[in-house]
């Protein structure tokens, strides 16, 4: 073991034998505060010997979808049974060896989903291909778990995700960091700080090599997420769970399994038997948030056939992007009429976040052709 590697462990182990309460809470602060930093220090050397590469996925559709789970849960037949993919199953662990793509429709929009090679304990640091299949998922819209009966450790699975980085339906912590020259360090909060009173906040923030600038707290938040701002690399990414193998289940067995991985709410399927998988396809089409929006070319009605598909919080340069022409450049205004609009009609630019079956008039600027789509 390196001695980068000796230092994690004695820390990881000194905070599993630390009681958690109002003595020690200082002293676990800091002691994860140390971690995040040695851990970000690991995946500096890895990326530096050509690890934590990821594998070459092109994204492709409106949004992806990354399978997570152990190995054999039934995750290649799944995707083979929801998309055209043909992804190799076995019922022996580590068949899926590369990451494979398939394509689903749903209400318009295609969905890509991913194959992950099935994780196993240990791969946030390096095991069985962890850190490329880490690397995949932090890049996905949408998490899709996958347990069976024999495999049900969603908070193992979790955990992985966790020190890779991941953050499952969790929003970014309301926490301001800035950084300066000098000047020292001020910690400033609009809000009362329950757990990083008493100058922890910027101890945790000196084991981050922040000495001067700000850190403005809006809520009342955590050593770890002030942690996970000060690390800079983590994603926020929805999540939901389903429990495949479910005939072999009964229905006081479904209840048990649904009370233990609350706050997730399961779908049961049998990919195999192909049970209940348009339910599935139905969550994963809605925690996706699509919206649809219809364009509509100056003096003309709005085209009601072919919205276009966006994530929702999509802005009106998402929608740019969509449509052909260069409308980046020569974009001057947008019109919108729908949700989105304070009045029908109102004019906005780039930033404006659209809503679902928004009506949008692309303007162009004088001298480009005049028209969108
Ligand atoms: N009983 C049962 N077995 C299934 C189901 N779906 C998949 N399997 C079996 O589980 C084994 C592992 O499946 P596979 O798709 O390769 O799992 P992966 O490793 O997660 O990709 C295979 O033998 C499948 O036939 C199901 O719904 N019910
Ligand atoms: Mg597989």
């Amino acid at each position: 073991m390196s001695a980068l590697e000796e230092q994690i462990t004695a820390i990881e182990d000194e905070i599993r034998n630390t009681q958690y309460n109002k003595a020690t809470q200082g002293h676990i602060g800091r002691l994860r505060a140390k971690l995040a930093v040695l851990r970000l220090e690991r995946e500096t050397r890895a990326k530096g010997k050509g690890g934590g590469q990821g594998y070459a996925v092109r994204k492709s559709g409106h949004a992806t979808v990354g399978l997570v789970g152990y190995p054999s849960v039934g995750k290649s037949t799944l995707l083979n049974r929801l998309t055209a993919a043909e992804s190799e199953t076995g019922a022996y662990d580590f068949t899926t060896v590369s990451i494979i793509p398939g394509m689903l429709r749903w209400g318009g929009a295609s969905i890509q989903i991913l194959d992950m090679p099935g994780l196993v304990p240990g791969a946030s640091r390096g095991r069985g291909r962890g850190r490329e299949v880490l690397a995949v998922v932090r890049s996905v819209d949408l998490i899709l778990f996958l347990i069976d009966p024999e495999h049900t450790n969603l908070r193992a699975l979790a955990a992985e995700l966790e020190g890779a980085g991941v953050r499952i339906n969790q929003r970014p912590p309301r926490i301001v960091v800035q950084k300066v020259d000098r000047g020292g360090l001020t910690v400033s909060s609009t809000v009362r700080l329950t757990h990083l009173a008493g100058g922890l906040a910027s101890q945790i923030a000196r084991e981050f090599g922040l000495h001067n600038g700000s850190i403005v707290f809006r809520e009342d938040a955590t050593a770890d997420q002030l942690i996970d701002v000060l690390a800079g690399n983590r994603v926020y990414l929805p999540a939901i769970l389903a429990v495949n193998k479910a005939e072999l289940l009964t229905p006081s067995e479904r209840t048990r399994l649904a009370a233990e991985v609350r706050p997730f709410e399961p779908t049961f399927v049998s990919a195999r038997n192909g049970v209940a998988l348009d339910t599935l396809v139905d969550h994963i089409g809605a925690a996706l948030r699509f919206i649809r929006v219809y364009v509509k070319p100056p003096g003309q009605p709005a085209d009601r056939d072919e919205p276009v598909i966006l994530r929702s919080g999509a802005t009106v340069s998402s929608l740019l992007e969509r449509l052909p022409g260069d409308l980046g450049r020569t974009f001057k205004a947008a019109q919108v009429w729908g949700k989105s609009a304070r009045f029908p009609g109102q004019t906005v630019g780039r930033d404006h976040v659209l809503s679902d079956e928004d009506v949008v008039t692309v303007l162009v600027a004088r001298g480009s052709a005049r028209v969108a789509a």
